[in-house]
């Protein structure tokens, strides 16, 4: 029920279920715990749940690699488990997004093992498989992003199949139409059981170049430069032809059918691409008649946070997704947390919750953001992410960013498990339990709170555009407005204190959340300090 536009503007908070709260004692977060965990997600503010995969899996990328679509993993728990935990956010009137990784599944998956059995099942074509080179080796040059060749030779039907990610995550032949039917299929499952909307996982992937044509060579101009080739030799590939093919706007286009069916479900796309993200992103949602809206890296991937970032950030998204819509965020599973990799002080810290609440956009807040948790220092012994194991120490890997949630000092896993989790507890993060923080005014998490709670009380910032961006020196500055109410915002995005000028006659919004008031026509921001100003 509700407005079927729910999700433009929302604010989606991402929970990785290993790590958020274990029920039974295993030391691995389950679904029985995000549901006992709801009503502090709920008192977040926040409008939805964006859960990371849970379905049946090997486990080789931690559930990014689905052996059934249509189940849990038993250590997540059950279909019934699913069911209640829908019911219960419902009823908090919080709505449920779902990780749906469709682009590979896991080599121990039913439509791999029968398709890797000869060149002429059923399901033959359901992967791509393809024929070695004359001397024997790989098709084609393209690359997995967790290292090497992206092509496995299978001793049994004697060809190579093609896998983006693991050599266990075969990737799914999208210009099978078996194969897109199948996955529709598996979308209206999980629609039926009354979630709300998908996280599509790496969708620019689904379909690779019929032809299998070489990538070519980035120009060292083009390359980043903090990434050796040694550390991964993708970053020196374009991938023109394994990924963000014209035939994977065909197949959204389908995918957005079946959604429309369903009012009020939404699509969160993640498009991956270091080179061309904004411009794929804005193709993947314009129209309305695709992807609703897709994941930006620009703010995840920065190595500094700067007013002319954003700007620059903002800038190219207007030119290319004027129609579209897209879903920020600072910290994920995948990337080290924002507090680390920014090197944020508390003034910073508290910043960033209330410029999320003022971007135009959806967004995603990353468990454990709220309570200022650090990337952990997870010791080589304890890592657990294939990505960092293969390419250690150049580049860590994921586990950083993945230790438990920390909920109160009940025990040394902070009320996570009552058993030794599969990632340690960083800690680090133990003085900043949310039972810590609950209920005191100047914490973190209360910041985190009343900010949500701005965003909630101005329309603008809500579903409104966003005019005059600006960056001057270190300030950034924008419009939000919208039928009967504009919001002026201002961010100083550094240490040193800073003026700026701001429009005559507005009036300071309503929020606890240490903001500078303007005197005349002129605001004096402390280091990393906004204001905001309202005009109706
Ligand atoms: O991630 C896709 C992925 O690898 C990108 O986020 C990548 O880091 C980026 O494109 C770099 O340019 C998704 C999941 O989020 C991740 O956890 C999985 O391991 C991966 O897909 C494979 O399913
Ligand atoms: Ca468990």
């Amino acid at each position: 029920g509700g407005d079927p536009d729910w999700w433009r503007g929302a604010v989606l908070y991402q929970i990785y279920p290993r790590s958020f709260q274990d029920s039974n004692g295993d030391g691995i977060g389950d679904l029985v715990g995000i549901t006992q965990r709801l009503p502090y997600i709920a008192a977040l503010g926040v409008d939805a749940i964006w859960i990371s995969p849970f379905f049946k899996s090997p486990m080789k990328d931690f559930g990014y690699d689905v052996s059934d679509y249509r189940d849990v993993d038993p250590m997540f728990g059950t279909l019934a488990d699913f069911d209640e935990l829908i019911d219960v956010a419902h009823g908090l009137g919080v709505r449920v997004v779902i990780d749906l990784v469709l682009s590979h599944s896991s080599d121990q998956h039913a439509w791999f093992q029968e398709s890797r059995q000869s060149r002429d099942n059923a399901k033959a074509d359901w992967y791509v498989w393809a024929d070695p080179k004359p001397d024997g080796t790989a098709p084609n040059n393209w690359l997995s992003i967790f290292g090497g060749s992206a092509w496995q030779w299978d001793p049994r039907r004697e060809q190579y199949y093609l896998h983006n990610f693991l050599t266990s995550q075969p990737d799914l032949n999208f210009h099978c139409p078996d194969v897109q039917n199948a996955v529709l299929d598996v979308t209206r499952f999980w629609l039926e059981r009354g979630v709300d909307g998908f996280r599509l996982d790496t969708i620019n992937f689904y379909v690779h170049d019929k032809a299998l044509r070489d990538n070519p060579a980035l120009p060292p101009e083009e390359r980043n430069a903090s990434i050796a080739p040694s550390v991964n030799p993708y970053n020196h590939q374009r991938h023109l032809y394994s990924k963000n093919q014209p035939e994977n706007l065909e197949f959204l286009r389908r995918f957005r059918v079946l959604l429309d069916e369903y009012p009020g479900s939404t699509t969160v796309g993640e498009v991956g691409d270091a080179q061309r993200g904004l411009e794929i992103l804005g193709e993947y949602t314009a129209g309305g008649d695709l992807a609703h809206m897709c994941y930006a890296f620009e703010l995840l991937g920065a190595p500094e946070l700067t007013a002319a970032l954003i700007a620059d950030v903002f800038a190219r998204v207007d030119h290319v997704a004027a129609e579209g819509w897209v879903c920020w965020a600072l910290s994920n599973h995948d990337v080290m947390r924002h507090v680390s990799r920014w090197n944020l002080s508390e003034a910073g810290q508290r910043l960033m919750p209330v410029l999320m609440m003022c971007l135009r956009g959806s967004v995603c807040l990353y468990q454990g953001e709220e309570l200022g948790l650090e990337e952990a220092d997870v010791a080589f012994e304890d890592l657990q992410d294939p990505y960092g194991i293969e390419f250690w120490p150049e580049f860590k890997g994921r586990d950083g960013c993945r230790t438990p949630m920390v909920w109160d000092q009940s025990n040394q896993a902070a009320g996570f498990s009552s058993e030794r989790p599969w990632l340690p507890v960083s800690d680090a993060h133990l003085m900043q339990t949310a039972a810590h923080q609950e209920g005191q005014g100047g914490s973190l998490l209360e910041y985190y709170r009343r900010a949500l709670t701005l965003r909630k009380t101005y329309p603008a910032l809500v579903k409104g555009t966003q005019d005059r961006l600006s960056a001057e020196g270190t300030v950034l500055t924008f419009i939000r407005a919208i039928a009967g109410e504009q919001i002026f915002c201002a961010f100083n995005l550094s240490h040193t204190p800073t003026r700026c000028a701001v429009p005559a006659g507005w009036a300071p919004v309503e929020a606890d959340l240490d903001m500078a008031v303007p005197v005349g026509q002129q605001v004096d921001l402390g280091p990393w300090q906004a204001c905001l100003l309202r005009h109706t």
